[in-house]
């Protein structure tokens, strides 16, 4: 037998070269990865700095109310006035089950919530409302703004122009996931001028607003005094006390055969057979109210809450008043930051996403502006008689 030691399998010279080369790949990933939310970061914060009044948009049209057409003056977008709980509903607050362990994994685990009370509004924001805060301070909204060329590297001049996405039944079946198929960018579309130029709100003021943004809502509640809510505030209110439910109204889709929401019914997104009445939006508060006397918390359009969107917020956060995560995360889009909205839509149906049950969620960046997006306010206020 020899004492001489076995010579290695790898040589150490050839174990040192891989493991540099696998510590700078690491780097470098990690480096560009930092990059990447670094870039994200930067890109909402400079949206959120555009100037209000950027750009006046021609007044005027089809779509432009008598008087609202926005100025470039000084009033400054946020000058709030006193908030009021005119219009809004007292949620007590209290304890609740959160989320569906049938839906999806983002809707996963079901954990027992806490909230405390505040206000809510008891609609949708409605494009009278929204003109109102228009008028009152010339705010413009991100749809109506020129698109900022740094923000769409590669983009032609040209294509940069105002316009906002509105729902088109495609020619053919698409795809499952084919979102591009349904939604067209339309120049001129606006929450003016819903479907773009030919189209106005005006004939729908207490239809929701609609293509407004997430930074347009917020600028909304702030000069209202108000706030958004959080997700979890939004989805306590929309649940009134029904804990478990699988919807805002109950157990059954249907309860004695009657439509309850304003969705979508037949084969999305070929055909909307519209058998409650409305093919796109409805004027708020056409369906019941839940049993805390809040309409439209399902269908009609989605709804922004203040929270940051990651599918896994669930698992970790905080039992009491949680407030969303200080990131955000879709799989799907990694790079692109997005906020949370509920409720779904007239363009939701059972086949296609379902998103009008309370624990649905929905993400979308926040300078998206789209034909079914809305939001309402909240508020934190003493309580009614106080
Ligand atoms: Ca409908």
């Amino acid at each position: 037998m020899s004492d001489a030691p076995t010579p290695p399998l790898v040589e150490p010279r050839v174990v040192r070269r891989t493991l540099t080369i696998a510590f700078v790949l690491f780097g470098v990933g990690f480096l560009l990865g930092g990059l990447w939310v670094f870039r994200e970061v930067r890109r909402v914060q400079r949206i959120e700095r555009l100037p209000a009044f950027e750009r006046a948009p021609d007044s005027g049209g089809p779509g432009a109310a008598p008087g609202s057409s926005p100025t470039r003056s000084n009033v400054a977008p946020t000058a709030a006035r006193t908030a009021s709980t005119a219009g809004m509903a007292w949620i007590p607050g209290g304890r609740f089950r959160r989320g569906n362990d049938r839906g999806a994994s983002d809707e996963q685990p079901v954990r027992e919530m806490e909230v405390d009370p505040f206000w809510i509004d008891r609609t949708e924001v409605t494009n009278e409302q929204f003109a109102e805060f228009v008028k009152a301070t010339g705010y413009v909204t991100v749809a109506e703004r020129e698109p900022d060329p740094a923000q769409y590297p590669g983009v032609p001049k040209d294509k940069l122009v105002p316009g906002a996405a509105v729902f088109r039944s495609p020619k053919q079946q698409p795809e499952r996931n084919d979102f591009l198929s349904w939604w067209e960018y339309v120049p001129g579309a606006s929450w003016r001028r819903p479907e773009g130029p030919g189209s106005a709100w005006v004939g729908r003021e207490k239809h929701p607003v609609v293509h407004v943004c997430w930074f347009d809502a917020v600028k909304y509640a702030e000069w209202a005094g108000k706030r958004l809510p959080t997700e979890a505030e939004w989805e306590f209110a929309a649940r009134g006390g029904l804990d478990g439910a699988e919807f805002v109204w109950g157990a059954e889709l249907m309860p004695g055969g009657r439509w309850q929401a304003n969705i979508w019914q037949g084969d999305f997104p070929m055909s909307n057979r519209a058998e409650d009445g409305f093919q796109t939006t409805a004027p708020v508060g056409s369906f019941p109210a839940n049993r805390f006397g809040l309409h439209d918390m399902a269908g009609n359009v989605w709804e922004w809450c203040s929270d940051w969107y990651r599918p896994d917020y669930y698992e970790s956060c905080a039992s009491k008043n949680p407030r969303g995560p200080d990131s955000s995360l879709d799989p799907d889009e990694p790079g692109v930051m997005k906020k949370v909205q509920r409720g779904g839509s007239f363009l939701c149906n059972d086949s296609y996403c379902g998103g009008y049950r309370p624990s649905s969620r929905m993400k979308a960046s926040p300078d998206t502006a789209l034909a079914h997006s809305g939001f309402r306010c909240a508020l934190t206020a003493p309580p009614p008689g106080r």
